[in-house]
């Protein structure tokens, strides 16, 4: 199977190249893209850099050049769910994009016409995820993932994108990524590791954490891909 790897920041993806040692590069649109085989699959790997635009162009080019059967998104998330703590890995059932407000025309936060709130992520992809997870005796939770172009930082930020989306996570990229998936019907997935709270610390905290949590998502995201099936 042809496998797109995504992560927005270039620390993201460094984990996965790391582990995979060798790869073929191809500069397209001012990104690079990694080209690889891993475990009888063919890896198309890239950062797409920060932001819902960069990530769905980054994703497009993915399905409409490379030819990918399946993304899965590789970073980490500020938590939005007090449950969560920095390291712990997340999966996203759907994906919300909180910034996306016409609510002056009686539609509900995240709403565009012949769009939907919520973007749904594969079933069997996650099914996989939580197969993995059980096996390597590795604790994974599922949740709703928010998406905006801003790093929140903010409590009452937090708490009103808690309470408008119910999400569980907040990051930069998922959701868009999602849409460009839903449209072309390419299944998707989308992993997180906590780097911060999305609170007073998030930015100390994010640069702190980056890449230890990039790590964790990137080394759960290569055994995934051994465990998916041709
Ligand atoms: O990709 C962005 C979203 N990521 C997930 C995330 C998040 N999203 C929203 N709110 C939170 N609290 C979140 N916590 C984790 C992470 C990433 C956040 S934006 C980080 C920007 C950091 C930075 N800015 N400049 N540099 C790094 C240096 C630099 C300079 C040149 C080239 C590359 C980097």
């Amino acid at each position: 199977m042809k496998i797109g790897i995504l992560g927005a920041m270039r620390e993201e993806i460094t984990p996965i190249l790391q582990l995979i040692g060798e790869y073929e590069t191809v500069e397209h649109g001012k990104n690079i893209y990694y080209l690889a085989k891993y475990s009888n699959h063919e890896l198309v790997i890239a950062y797409s850099k920060i932001g819902k635009v960069f990530a769905s162009m980054t994703a497009t080019t993915m399905i409409e050049k490379f030819g990918v059967e399946a993304i899965l998104f590789s970073g980490v998330a500020g938590a939005i769910n007090p449950r969560l703590k920095i390291g712990d890995l997340i999966f996203a059932t759907k994906l919300a994009q909180h910034d996306l407000d016409i609510t002056a025309f009686g539609h509900p936060y995240g709403y565009v016409p012949e769009g939907a709130v919520f973007v749904e992520t594969d079933k069997r992809l996650n099914q996989i995820a939580d197969e993995v997870a059980r096996k390597s005796g590795m604790r994974i939770g599922r949740g709703v993932i928010a998406t905006g172009d801003q790093f929140i930082a903010d409590p009452e930020r937090k708490k009103w994108i808690r309470e408008t989306f119910q999400a569980d996570a907040i990051e930069m990229e998922g959701a868009s990524v999602g849409v460009v998936c839903d449209s072309f019907n390419i299944p998707f997935f989308v992993l997180r590791a906590i780097s911060d709270s999305a609170d007073g610390n998030a930015g100390e905290d994010f640069d702190s954490f980056l890449d230890k949590s990039a790590r964790i998502s990137g080394y759960f995201i290569m055994d995934m891909v051994e465990a998916i099936e041709d």
